[in-house]
C-alpha cells in the first residue's frame, strides 16, 4: 500500500462486489426488516451527469447505511428508453432509435459502475424493450375493457416543432417543455386515460403521504384543483325556459345584476325574438361566432357584449335581472352562462362599467364595513361577510355558500358542483420511440384491441424517420395493414404511440419481478417490497410522474393487480447541481463530466463532494476547489492510516485499562459521538453532507495520535476503533476506500455488508461539572452537572435540588446571570 490511488482501488473493488454479487437480492428475506431504495430511472441521453451523479449518491448513500443496519436492501437502476431525443437524434444521424438508445445505455451503465453505485445489475430494465412495453401494451388493454382508456376528439396542445401532442403539463407558460416553441391548440383524436375518475382519491390520499415534502404535496393538489361550485337555474320572465349558471361564488348572488350567456348558447337565438334588440343580438353573434377560440381569447380583455331584450329572476330574491350576450363567456366552460356580480369579479366589473349596468357589493371585509359601490374602482373578489343579502346577511362566505347552495337543493331551483382543473391525460403521441398503442382499426368493426395473444405490437425497425408531421408508424412498411382480429378483413393498426409517462408508472414495480414473461409482474413477489421507502428524484417531476404514477397504481389496484393505494411511503426531491450561477445543462455549456472527475479525483472523491457541498435537498454549487478538498481528506486519512498502521493492535483485541484515560479516552468518546452523529443524520431526516464533515472532524482528532511513532496502548486501541468506525460509516458515502481501509485492517470484505457501528452509551456521557448556582448573589447550592448545559437545563437542575429549591418556591424571578458550566446566579423579586 503507497499513496491513496483510486485509480487502483476503485476497479478493483467494483470487480469484486460484482465477483461476489455483494448487491444481488434474490427474493425477498421475511426474516430480515426489507427496505427500497429508488432513484428516478434516467432517460439515456449518453451521457450520465453531475445531476445524476448526485442523486444516485444519496439514493446509495441511503441504501448502503440501511443495508450496514442488516435491513434486506432493494436498489435498483433501469433506463427511461423511449421518447423524443433518440428520435430527433436519428433524424439528424441517420442511426436508428434502437441502436442509438442501447448504445447510450451500455456507454451509462458502464459511468454508473465506475462510480461504484451498488445496483442489483441482475434487474436492470429497459422500458423500450419488448418484454417490458408489452406489458404497457397488456396494462392498455385492461383499461380499454374497463372504459379507463377511451378514445375522443379533443382540442389540444400541438408542438409544431417537435411534431407531436403535448399533455397540458408538459406546457410550460403556453410553450413546448422539450424545445420551447410556442404551443398552439388543435382538435384531435386521441387516446385517454380517465384519471379525472380518480381524481377525489388522488386529493384525498394527498393528506397520507406524511413523508413527501409539503411542496410536492402542495403541488398536488394545486394541479387536481378542486374546486366547489352551484349550478343555478334563473327562469326566463315570460318563458317556460330558463337558464342555468355555473358559479363557484353563490354567496354572492344577491350582488348578480344581469345574466351573461356565451354566443353559442342554445337559447340565445329565440329570447329576442320579438324584441326591439332582436337585429343587435343577431348581428353581435354573426360577428362573434366567425372569431376563432384563440381570437376570443386574445380580445376578451375587450369585453364586448349586447342586452337581448330579455330578463331573468333571481331565484333567492326574485329580483329581475337583464339578460345579456357577451365575449368573455365560454361555450365549453360551465354551463356557457353565468350570473354577474361586477362588485366581486373582475370581468364583470369591467363590462358592468362599460355598459353602465349597476354594481351592488354584497361582501364586505370582515372586520371592514360595506363599500359603497360608486366608490369602487375594481371588484372585491375575496371572500367575506354578507351584507344586503337577505337571511344571510352576516354570515361569511364559506358559511353561505353551503347554506345557499343547500337551500337551492331544497327549493329545486339548483345543485352543488364539484369541479377538477384535473384533465384526463391525453396519452396519443404521433411518434416512432414509443409503445404500439395495441388496437385495430376495422372498417367493419370499428375498434378493435389486439388479442393478448397477439402482444407484444412489435415496433417495426423501418419507419422512415424524416421530422415531418404525421406519424412515423403509419409510413413503416408492413405495420399498418393487418386484418381483423374480429371478422378477419384489412383493418388498420393504430399508428399512435403512448406517452412515455406512461413508461415510468410502473417501472419499479417491474424491478421486483423483471423476467416475469406471464404477467407486468407477480404481486406475491413484489408486496414485500411496496411501498416503496425511500423515492428520490428531482422537483420537476411533482406533478407529471407522481401523479401519473399514483393514478396509476390505483388503476392496478382495481385491476386486482395490487393491493396498495399509494405506492411511495417517502419522497425526497433532491436540489440541483449548479454552477457558475447557473443550473448544470448543456445549453448553458457549463457541464462538468462525471467521467472526467472520476478519472481525476476517483469515484470517492467525486461521491463525497456531490453529498459533502449541500443538503441534499438544496442546490449544490459546483466548486473545483471542494473537489480537492475532497480528495485531500481521502489521501490524508490513507496517509494517517499508512503512518499508524504498524502499530495497531490486531483485530478484536480488547480495550487495555489504559484506553479509559486521557487522550485515548477523548479520541475514544469522540468516536462514539460520531456514530452517534451520523446514524442520527442518515435516519429519515437524511442530513447526508453534515456526517462527511463528522468524519472529517473525527479524523482531525485522530491525526496526532496516530502519527506518534510509538503509541501507547490505550492510544493504540483508540486509534484502531477510530479506523474501524471510519472504514464503516465512510462506506455510504466513499465505498472504495472504505473496503481498502476495512480490508488492510485485517478484516475479510466486505465493509458493505459489516455491520453498522453502534455507539457505546458509557462513552457518549458528557463530562460533569461543578454548578454554583447563586440566589440573589449568596452560593445557596454547588450542583454535579453534565457539561454544557444550557441555561434552561441548568434552570431546571437547580429547581430539583431541594436545597436551591427552597430558596426559589413562591418567588419571582427578575433576572438570571448563566456562566456554562460554572454559575448560574438568579435575583429574586
Ligand atoms: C358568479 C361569481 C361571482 C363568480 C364572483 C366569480 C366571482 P373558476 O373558479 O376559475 O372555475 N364562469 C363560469 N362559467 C363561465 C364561462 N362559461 N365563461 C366564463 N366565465 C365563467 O371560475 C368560476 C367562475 O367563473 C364562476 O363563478 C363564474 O363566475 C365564471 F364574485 O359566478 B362566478
Ligand atoms: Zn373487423
Amino acid at each position: 500500500m503507497s499513496g491513496y490511488d483510486p485509480r487502483t482501488i476503485e476497479p478493483k473493488w467494483q470487480a469484486r462486489w460484482a465477483e461476489h454479487n455483494v448487491f444481488r437480492v434474490a427474493q425477498a428475506d421475511a426474516s430480515k426488516r426489507r427496505f427500497y431504495a429508488l432513484e428516478m430511472l434516467p432517460y439515456p441521453s449518453g451521457r450520465i451527469h453531475m445531476g445524476h451523479v448526485r442523486n444516485y449518491s444519496i439514493g446509495d448513500a441511503i441504501a448502503r447505511f440501511r443495508r450496514m443496519q442488516g435491513d434486506q436492501v432493494l436498489h435498483v437502476i433501469g433506463w427511461d428508453a423511449f421518447g423524443l431525443p433518440a428520435e430527433n437524434a436519428a433524424i439528424q444521424n441517420r442511426e436508428e432509435p434502437r441502436a442509438w438508445t442501447l448504445r447510450n445505455i451500455d456507454t451509462m451503465r458502464a459511468q454508473l459502475q465506475r462510480l461504484g453505485v451498488g445496483y442489483d445489475w441482475d434487474r436492470e430494465i429497459a422500458t423500450c424493450l419488448p418484454e417490458y412495453y408489452r406489458w404497457n401494451q397488456w396494462l392498455f388493454l385492461r383499461m380499454l375493457e374497463r372504459g379507463i382508456a377511451f378514445r375522443a376528439r379533443r382540442h389540444l396542445n400541438w408542438c409544431a416543432s417537435c411534431g407531436t401532442v403535448l399533455a397540458n403539463e408538459q406546457v410550460v407558460s403556453s410553450r413546448c417543455w422539450r424545445c420551447d416553441n410556442p404551443v398552439v391548440r388543435r382538435e384531435f383524436e386521441q387516446w385517454f386515460l380517465k384519471i379525472t375518475d380518480y381524481a377525489q382519491e388522488l386529493l384525498d390520499g394527498i393528506d397520507g403521504l406524511s413523508e413527501w415534502p409539503e411542496r410536492v404535496r402542495a403541488m398536488q393538489r394545486n394541479w387536481i384543483g378542486r374546486s366547489e361550485g352551484a349550478k343555478v337555474l334563473f327562469s326566463i320572465e315570460g318563458s317556460e325556459a330558463s337558464i342555468e349558471v355555473f358559479t363557484t361564488r353563490i354567496d354572492t348572488i344577491h350582488g348578480a345584476t344581469y345574466l351573461a350567456l356565451a354566443v353559442e348558447h342554445p337559447l340565445l337565438g329565440e329570447l329576442a325574438v320579438g324584441t326591439p334588440q332582436e337585429k343587435a343580438v343577431r348581428d353581435f353573434v354573426a360577428a362573434q361566432a366567425g372569431r376563432s377560440v384563440e381570437e376570443r381569447f386574445a380580445d376578451a380583455a375587450e369585453k364586448l357584449g349586447v342586452f337581448t331584450g330579455r330578463f331573468a329572476i333571481n331565484p333567492y330574491s326574485g329580483e329581475k335581472l337583464p339578460i345579456w350576450a357577451a365575449n368573455f363567456v365560454l361555450h365549453d366552460v360551465g354551463t356557457g352562462a353565468i350570473m354577474s356580480v361586477p362588485a366581486h369579479d373582475e370581468r364583470d366589473f369591467a363590462f358592468a362599467k362599460k355598459y353602465g349596468l349597476l354594481i351592488r357589493p354584497v361582501i364586505r371585509e370582515t372586520d371592514g364595513a360595506p363599500l359603497p359601490a360608486e366608490t369602487l374602482v375594481g371588484a372585491f373578489t375575496e371572500d367575506g361577510t354578507l351584507h344586503a343579502s337577505g337571511s344571510y346577511d352576516g354570515l361569511d362566505s364559506a358559511t353561505a355558500r353551503l347554506r345557499m347552495s343547500a337551500e337551492a337543493e331544497a327549493r329545486g331551483f339548483g345543485t352543488r358542483t364539484i369541479t377538477f382543473r384535473l384533465k384526463d391525460w391525453g396519452i396519443s403521441r404521433q411518434r416512432y420511440w414509443g409503445t404500439p398503442i395495441p388496437v385495430i382499426h376495422c372498417g367493419s368493426c370499428g375498434i378493435v384491441p389486439v388479442p393478448d395473444a397477439d402482444l407484444p405490437v412489435l415496433l417495426p425497425d423501418n419507419a422512415p424517420l424524416t421530422g415531418e408531421g404525421g406519424s412515423p408508424l403509419a409510413q413503416a412498411p408492413g405495420f399498418l395493414e393487418t386484418s381483423c382480429p374480429r371478422c378477419g378483413k384489412p383493418a388498420r393498426r393504430e399508428t399512435d404511440t403512448m406517452d412515455t409517462f406512461v413508461d415510468s408508472c410502473w417501472y419499479y414495480f417491474r424491478y421486483c419481478d423483471p423476467a416475469n414473461d406471464q404477467a407486468p409482474f407477480d404481486w406475491t413477489k413484489v408486496s414485500p417490497w411496496f411501498p416503496v421507502d425511500l423515492y428520490i428524484g428531482g422537483i420537476e417531476h411533482a406533478t407529471m410522474h407522481l401523479i401519473y404514477t399514483r393514478f396509476w397504481t390505483k388503476v392496478m389496484r382495481d385491476l386486482g393487480l395490487v393491493t396498495i393505494d399509494e405506492p411511495v411511503t417517502s419522497l425526497f426531491t433532491q436540489g440541483m447541481v449548479i454552477k457558475d450561477g447557473a443550473k448544470m445543462s448543456k445549453s448553458k455549456g457549463n457541464v462538468v463530466d462525471p467521467d472526467h472527475m472520476v478519472e481525476r479525483y476517483g469515484a470517492d472523491t467525486t461521491r463525497l463532494f456531490s453529498l459533502f457541498a449541500a443538503p441534499p435537498e438544496r442546490d449544490l454549487d459546483w466548486s473545483e476547489a471542494g473537489v480537492e478538498g475532497c480528495f485531500r481528506f481521502l489521501g490524508r486519512l490513507w496517509r494517517t492510516f499508512e503512518k499508524a498502521r504498524p502499530s495497531l493492535p490486531p483485530v478484536g483485541s480488547p480495550p487495555p485499562p489504559s484506553a479509559g484515560l486521557g487522550d485515548a479516552l477523548a479520541l475514544r468518546r469522540k468516536t462514539h459521538h460520531t456514530i452517534r452523529r451520523v446514524t442520527d443524520d442518515l435516519g429519515p431526516r437524511m442530513h447526508l453532507n453534515t456526517p462527511v464533515a463528522a468524519i472529517m472532524e473525527l479524523l482531525n482528532l485522530m491525526t496526532p495520535l496516530a502519527s506518534v511513532e510509538k503509541m501507547r496502548d490505550g492510544e493504540a486501541f483508540a486509534v484502531r476503533e477510530a479506523f474501524e468506525t471510519i472504514a464503516r460509516i465512510l462506506c455510504p458515502f466513499a465505498p472504495h476506500v472504505a473496503e481498502e481501509l476495512w480490508e488492510n485492517l485485517g478484516f475479510p470484505p466486505f465493509v458493505a455488508t459489516a455491520a453498522w457501528p453502534s455507539a457505546d452509551a458509557a462513552l457518549l456521557v458528557h463530562d460533569e461539572v461543578l454548578l454554583v448556582v447563586q440566589i440573589n448573589g449568596k452560593v445557596r447550592g454547588k450542583l454535579t452537572v453534565a457539561a454544557g448545559m444550557s441555561e434552561a437545563e441548568a434552570m431546571a437542575a437547580a429547581r430539583s435540588d431541594g436545597k436551591v429549591a427552597a430558596y426559589l418556591d413562591g418567588h419571582k424571578i427578575r433576572k438570571t446571570v448563566f456562566v456554562p458550566d460554572r454559575l448560574l446566579n438568579v435575583v429574586l423579586g
